[in-house]
């Protein structure tokens, strides 16, 4: 199947921490492709492959980098397609700044940007599902069907007190 998600890391040094996001991907059977590809070291070839995502049928684009974090701003300035920034935890700011450089984009050229952590690298996942859902009956109902699980779960929790 043709990918349908575009993940790009600044760093192979991101790889691992992005694998609740690749997992996610993967449960919901939604095509994807992963390229290392920064802002900063590789410039003219990360805005070529965002500027030709569009066309190579790609509908969401998730952008990890980590300190200067400018991958998801460049790309989602090099593109018309919904853009997910993911703030990679990386020492000594703790992801902070990760944060800040990806999160804070000017108005008209918008990254969305998720928590620092596994839980916003999960949701980097989920949110380009949901996008794609808007599309597709058959994830749509994958999707909710795994929110009534999860909320079956958690009503389903004993607590020893
Ligand atoms: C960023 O710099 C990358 O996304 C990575 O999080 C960070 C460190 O990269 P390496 O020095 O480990 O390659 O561009």
């Amino acid at each position: 199947m043709k990918p349908l998600v575009a993940i790009m890391m600044g760093s192979d040094s991101d790889a691992e921490k992005l694998k609740p996001c690749v997992e996610t991907l993967k449960q919901f059977g939604i095509p994807f492709e992963a390229r290392v590809l920064s802002a900063h070291r590789t410039p003219d070839e990360a805005v070529a492959y965002a500027k030709a995502a569009k066309a190579n049928g790609i509908k969401v684009m998730i952008c990890a980098a980590g300190g200067a974090a400018h991958l998801a701003g460049v790309v989602a300035a090099n593109t018309e397609l919904p853009v997910i920034g993911i703030p990679v935890e990386i020492p000594p700011l703790g992801g902070l700044d990760s944060l800040l450089s990806t999160v804070q984009m000017p108005a008209g050229t918008p990254v969305a940007t998720v928590a620092v952590g596994s839980a916003g690298v999960k949701n980097s996942a989920f949110l380009a599902a949901r996008i794609l859902a808007l599309g597709d009956e058959a994830l749509a109902k994958k999707l909710n069907d795994f929110k009534k699980e999860n909320a079956a779960k958690v009503l389903g929790k004993k607590l020893d007190y």
